[in-house]
C-alpha cells in the first residue's frame, strides 16, 4: 500500500504513515470475538424463515485446499432472514475446519457457514460452531455420509430441511467484517450464533479428512470495531 501511495505522489514517510493508518483501518474476519471487548444489550431479532423442504446441490469447490471447502447451494426461494426490516436471501451454506472465529481465544473442530445477499448484493454470514457431540447429526447426515471428494463429483439432495441448521436459540455475536476467502471482501455483516450445532466424530473426521490442513483463515484485529451480543453472561465472563 505505501507503494501504491507512492507511486501516486505521496512522499515516501507519508506514504508509510498514511498506509499503517489505512491498514489500521482494516474490518476483517475472522476475529476472536472477546468477552473484555463485546458489547451486550438488546439486538434487532433475527427472523429467519427457511424451507423446510428445499433441495441442495452439494459441491466440493476445489483447490486451493486452504480455501476450498464443501457448499450446499440451496435453490432459489429456500429461505430468507429478515433483520431491522430488510430482506436477506439465503444462497448457500459451507464449512470451514477448524472454526474461524475464536470465542475467549477458543476454536472448535468447525464451523458452518449460511451466506445470505440482499437485493443490493450485499452479504451477510450467519456463523454456528459445530462441536462434537455423542450421536450422528441425523439432519446433516445426508451430506456428512457423502462428502464430494473432488471438484468432479456433485452430491444433489432432493430434499432437505433447512430449519435443522439452526438452533431453537438465536442468541448472537455481531460485528462488520469481510469474507474469509480472497477478494477479503468487506462490509459483510457477521452474526455468530451462540448455540453450536453437534455432529458426531465421524461426520467431524470425515469433513477433516478432505481439508487435512484445514480451510480456515487466521484471526484478523478488530481494529477498534464493536462486537454486539444479546447473549447474557458473556461479557461479564471474564470481569474478573
Ligand atoms: O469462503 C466463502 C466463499 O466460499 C464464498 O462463499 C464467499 C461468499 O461469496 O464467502 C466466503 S465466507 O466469508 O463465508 N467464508
Ligand atoms: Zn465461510
Amino acid at each position: 500500500l505505501a507503494a501504491v501511495l507512492f507511486l501516486l505522489g505521496f512522499n515516501t514517510a507519508y506514504a508509510s504513515t498514511l498506509a499503517s493508518n489505512l491498514e489500521l483501518m482494516e474490518a476483517q474476519s475472522p476475529i476472536d470475538i472477546r468477552s473484555n471487548s463485546t458489547y451486550y444489550g438488546n439486538l434487532p431479532k433475527l427472523n429467519f424463515n427457511l424451507n423446510s423442504d428445499t433441495a441442495l446441490t452439494v459441491i466440493n469447490n476445489g483447490s486451493p485446499d486452504h480455501e476450498s471447502t464443501i457448499r450446499a447451494n440451496v435453490s432459489p426461494g429456500g429461505g430468507t432472514l429478515m433483520l431491522s426490516g430488510h430482506q436477506w436471501n439465503l444462497a448457500q451454506f459451507h464449512f470451514h475446519t477448524p472454526s474461524e472465529h475464536l470465542i475467549n481465544g477458543r476454536a472448535s473442530p468447525m464451523e458452518m457457514h449460511l451466506v445470505f445477499s440482499d437485493a443490493a448484493n450485499n452479504l451477510l454470514v450467519v456463523g454456528r460452531d459445530i462441536e462434537q457431540g455423542l450421536f450422528k447429526n441425523q439432519a446433516l447426515a445426508p451430506i456428512f455420509s457423502d462428502l464430494p471428494k473432488t471438484t468432479e463429483e456433485t452430491l444433489n439432495i432432493e430434499h432437505f430441511n433447512l430449519n435443522n441448521l439452526l438452533p431453537d436459540y438465536l442468541g448472537s455475536f455481531r460485528y462488520s467484517g469481510s469474507l474469509t476467502t480472497p477478494p477479503f471482501t468487506e462490509g459483510v455483516s457477521w452474526v455468530e450464533l451462540a448455540s453450536p450445532l453437534y455432529l458426531s466424530g465421524s461426520q467431524i473426521n470425515a469433513f477433516k479428512s478432505l481439508f487435512p490442513e484445514g480451510n480456515s483463515r487466521e484471526i484478523q484485529d478488530l481494529n477498534g470495531r464493536i462486537v454486539l451480543t444479546d447473549v447474557p453472561g458473556f461479557v461479564s465472563i471474564h470481569d474478573d
